[in-house]
Protein backbone atom coordinates (compact mmCIF):
# COMPACT_ATOMS: atom_id res chain seq x y z
CA UNK A 1 0.00 0.00 0.00
CA UNK A 2 0.87 3.58 -0.45
CA UNK A 3 0.68 6.47 1.95
CA UNK A 4 1.15 10.00 1.62
CA UNK A 5 2.70 12.15 4.44
CA UNK A 6 0.40 15.17 4.74
CA UNK A 7 3.59 17.86 5.36
CA UNK A 8 5.81 20.74 4.06
CA UNK A 9 8.15 20.20 6.93
CA UNK A 10 10.82 18.35 5.59
CA UNK A 11 12.72 17.64 8.52
CA UNK A 12 9.17 15.68 9.67
CA UNK A 13 9.11 14.01 6.27
CA UNK A 14 12.77 12.80 6.74
CA UNK A 15 11.64 11.36 10.57
CA UNK A 16 8.70 10.09 9.17
CA UNK A 17 9.91 8.41 6.46
CA UNK A 18 12.73 6.93 8.59
CA UNK A 19 10.72 5.61 11.17
CA UNK A 20 8.10 4.29 8.61
CA UNK A 21 11.38 2.65 6.51
CA UNK A 22 11.29 -1.17 8.11
CA UNK A 23 7.46 -1.39 7.80
CA UNK A 24 5.65 -2.89 4.46
CA UNK A 25 4.30 0.78 3.28
CA UNK A 26 5.13 2.78 0.07
CA UNK A 27 5.96 6.03 1.74
CA UNK A 28 5.27 9.38 -0.61
CA UNK A 29 5.58 12.81 -0.19
CA UNK A 30 3.23 15.48 -1.86
CA UNK A 31 6.52 16.37 -3.59
CA UNK A 32 6.84 12.67 -5.12
CA UNK A 33 2.85 13.35 -6.47
CA UNK A 34 3.73 16.59 -7.83
CA UNK A 35 1.93 19.09 -5.52
CA UNK A 36 3.98 21.82 -4.66
CA UNK A 37 2.76 24.40 -2.08
CA UNK A 38 -0.51 22.98 -0.65
CA UNK A 39 -1.48 25.97 2.12
CA UNK A 40 -3.96 23.90 4.62
CA UNK A 41 -5.02 26.71 7.45
CA UNK A 42 -4.71 25.12 10.59
CA UNK A 43 -7.79 25.99 12.24
CA UNK A 44 -8.26 23.63 14.94
CA UNK A 45 -7.99 23.80 18.71
CA UNK A 46 -5.89 20.91 19.65
CA UNK A 47 -2.97 18.79 18.11
CA UNK A 48 -5.18 15.72 17.01
CA UNK A 49 -7.87 18.08 15.49
CA UNK A 50 -4.73 19.82 13.23
CA UNK A 51 -3.70 16.58 12.46
CA UNK A 52 -6.87 15.55 11.17
CA UNK A 53 -7.41 18.82 9.06
CA UNK A 54 -4.47 17.93 7.11
CA UNK A 55 -4.64 14.45 6.77
CA UNK A 56 -8.08 14.88 5.23
CA UNK A 57 -7.56 18.12 2.73
CA UNK A 58 -4.37 15.54 1.56
CA UNK A 59 -6.45 12.43 1.34
CA UNK A 60 -8.98 14.94 -0.29
CA UNK A 61 -6.33 16.15 -3.42
CA UNK A 62 -4.14 12.95 -3.80
CA UNK A 63 -6.93 9.90 -3.16
CA UNK A 64 -4.54 8.63 -0.88
CA UNK A 65 -4.03 7.02 2.53
CA UNK A 66 -3.18 10.23 4.11
CA UNK A 67 -0.44 10.44 7.21
CA UNK A 68 -0.46 13.81 9.15
CA UNK A 69 1.52 15.09 12.18
CA UNK A 70 0.22 18.44 14.37
CA UNK A 71 3.42 18.65 17.00
CA UNK A 72 4.46 20.91 19.43
CA UNK A 73 6.48 21.67 22.57
CA UNK A 74 4.53 22.46 25.90
CA UNK A 75 6.07 24.22 28.49
CA UNK A 76 4.52 24.14 32.01
CA UNK A 77 5.71 27.09 33.92
CA UNK A 78 4.06 28.74 30.25
CA UNK A 79 0.48 26.71 30.92
CA UNK A 80 1.83 24.84 28.09
CA UNK A 81 2.20 27.29 25.50
CA UNK A 82 3.36 27.31 22.88
CA UNK A 83 1.45 23.95 22.00
CA UNK A 84 -0.30 23.93 18.84
CA UNK A 85 1.52 27.79 18.25
CA UNK A 86 4.98 26.33 18.41
CA UNK A 87 5.57 26.71 14.80
CA UNK A 88 4.30 30.20 14.76
CA UNK A 89 5.52 31.38 17.81
CA UNK A 90 7.43 34.00 17.45
CA UNK A 91 4.70 35.02 14.17
CA UNK A 92 3.45 34.00 11.13
CA UNK A 93 6.17 32.60 8.95
CA UNK A 94 9.05 32.53 11.95
CA UNK A 95 12.41 30.63 11.74
CA UNK A 96 13.15 27.78 14.40
CA UNK A 97 15.64 30.62 15.25
CA UNK A 98 13.11 33.19 15.95
CA UNK A 99 11.43 31.09 17.97
CA UNK A 100 13.94 29.33 20.52
CA UNK A 101 14.94 32.95 21.13
CA UNK A 102 11.63 33.85 21.84
CA UNK A 103 11.04 30.89 24.64
CA UNK A 104 14.69 31.52 26.12
CA UNK A 105 13.42 35.24 26.81
CA UNK A 106 10.34 33.73 28.10
CA UNK A 107 12.03 31.78 30.35
CA UNK A 108 14.97 33.90 31.82
CA UNK A 109 15.54 33.70 35.07
CA UNK A 110 13.81 30.47 35.37
CA UNK A 111 16.05 27.72 36.95
CA UNK A 112 16.46 24.11 35.12
CA UNK A 113 14.30 22.43 37.32
CA UNK A 114 11.65 25.22 36.59
CA UNK A 115 11.47 24.65 33.12
CA UNK A 116 10.37 21.07 32.83
CA UNK A 117 8.58 20.39 29.36
CA UNK A 118 7.17 17.86 26.75
CA UNK A 119 7.03 17.35 23.05
CA UNK A 120 3.37 16.30 21.65
CA UNK A 121 3.05 14.56 18.48
CA UNK A 122 -0.80 13.76 17.19
CA UNK A 123 -0.58 11.90 14.10
CA UNK A 124 -4.13 11.02 11.84
CA UNK A 125 -4.71 8.53 9.29
CA UNK A 126 -7.58 9.66 7.04
CA UNK A 127 -8.39 6.36 4.06
CA UNK A 128 -9.75 7.36 1.34
CA UNK A 129 -13.33 5.59 2.27
CA UNK A 130 -13.56 8.25 5.47
CA UNK A 131 -12.40 6.08 7.74
CA UNK A 132 -9.69 7.93 10.05
CA UNK A 133 -8.10 7.71 13.31
CA UNK A 134 -5.59 9.63 15.44
CA UNK A 135 -3.10 8.57 18.10
CA UNK A 136 -0.94 10.25 20.16
CA UNK A 137 2.89 10.41 21.67
CA UNK A 138 4.55 12.56 24.02
CA UNK A 139 8.54 13.20 25.43
CA UNK A 140 8.94 14.42 28.93
CA UNK A 141 12.09 16.94 29.22
CA UNK A 142 13.45 20.46 30.06
CA UNK A 143 14.02 23.48 28.06
CA UNK A 144 17.77 23.92 28.61
CA UNK A 145 19.41 27.48 29.65
CA UNK A 146 20.91 27.83 26.05
CA UNK A 147 20.70 25.70 22.67
CA UNK A 148 22.81 23.26 22.43
CA UNK A 149 23.52 20.61 19.42
CA UNK A 150 22.84 20.83 15.77
CA UNK A 151 21.22 17.63 14.69
CA UNK A 152 17.26 17.84 14.10
CA UNK A 153 14.98 20.98 13.95
CA UNK A 154 12.78 22.92 15.93
CA UNK A 155 13.21 23.32 19.39
CA UNK A 156 15.42 20.27 19.18
CA UNK A 157 18.60 22.31 20.80
CA UNK A 158 16.48 23.58 23.42
CA UNK A 159 14.79 20.19 24.78
CA UNK A 160 16.79 18.46 27.37
CA UNK A 161 15.71 14.83 27.28
CA UNK A 162 14.80 12.62 30.59
CA UNK A 163 17.06 10.33 30.89
CA UNK A 164 19.41 11.49 28.36
CA UNK A 165 21.94 14.33 30.06
CA UNK A 166 21.50 15.49 26.00
CA UNK A 167 18.94 17.68 24.07
CA UNK A 168 17.65 16.33 20.72
CA UNK A 169 20.04 18.56 19.02
CA UNK A 170 23.38 16.27 20.60
CA UNK A 171 21.34 13.25 19.76
CA UNK A 172 21.73 11.18 16.83
CA UNK A 173 18.45 10.72 14.51
CA UNK A 174 18.89 7.16 14.98
CA UNK A 175 18.15 7.93 19.21
CA UNK A 176 15.61 10.60 18.39
CA UNK A 177 13.76 8.44 16.31
CA UNK A 178 13.65 5.97 19.58
CA UNK A 179 12.42 8.17 21.38
CA UNK A 180 10.56 10.75 20.69
CA UNK A 181 6.99 11.61 20.69
CA UNK A 182 6.55 11.44 17.40
CA UNK A 183 8.34 7.73 17.51
CA UNK A 184 5.87 6.82 19.92
CA UNK A 185 3.23 8.25 18.32
CA UNK A 186 4.30 6.61 14.83
CA UNK A 187 4.81 3.20 16.83
CA UNK A 188 0.73 2.99 17.63
CA UNK A 189 0.05 4.11 14.47
CA UNK A 190 1.79 1.06 12.67
CA UNK A 191 -0.37 -0.89 15.39
CA UNK A 192 -3.62 1.03 14.04
CA UNK A 193 -3.03 0.67 10.59
CA UNK A 194 -1.91 -2.56 10.12
CA UNK A 195 -5.08 -3.71 11.53
CA UNK A 196 -7.01 -1.45 8.90
CA UNK A 197 -5.21 -2.45 5.70
P1 LIG B 1 3.28 20.77 8.67
O1 LIG B 1 2.09 21.36 9.36
O2 LIG B 1 3.32 21.05 7.21
O3 LIG B 1 3.45 19.30 8.97
P2 LIG B 1 4.76 22.43 10.56
O4 LIG B 1 6.21 22.58 10.88
O5 LIG B 1 3.97 23.68 10.36
O6 LIG B 1 4.62 21.47 9.27
P3 LIG B 1 3.22 21.87 12.96
O7 LIG B 1 2.17 22.86 12.65
O8 LIG B 1 2.81 20.53 13.49
O9 LIG B 1 4.10 21.54 11.67
O10 LIG B 1 4.25 22.53 13.95
C1 LIG B 1 5.17 21.75 14.63
C2 LIG B 1 6.24 22.63 15.26
O11 LIG B 1 6.53 22.14 16.57
C3 LIG B 1 7.54 22.56 14.48
O12 LIG B 1 7.62 23.54 13.48
C4 LIG B 1 8.57 22.74 15.59
O13 LIG B 1 8.72 24.10 15.87
C5 LIG B 1 7.91 22.05 16.77
N1 LIG B 1 8.29 20.62 16.80
C6 LIG B 1 7.48 19.54 16.57
N2 LIG B 1 8.16 18.40 16.64
C7 LIG B 1 9.43 18.74 16.89
C8 LIG B 1 10.62 18.00 17.05
O14 LIG B 1 10.65 16.69 16.92
N3 LIG B 1 11.74 18.68 17.31
C9 LIG B 1 11.74 20.01 17.43
N4 LIG B 1 10.68 20.79 17.27
C10 LIG B 1 9.52 20.16 17.01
Amino acid sequence: VEVVIATSNNHKLTEIGKILSEFNVKVLSLNDLGFKDIKIDETGSTFEENALIKAREVMKRTGKIAIADDSGLMVDILGGRPGIYSARFAGENSTDKQNNEKLLKLLNGYPLEKRSARFVSSIAVVFPDKREFTVKGTCEGKIALTPVGENGFGYDPLFIVDGYDKTFGELSSEVKNKISHRAKAMEKMKVELEKRI
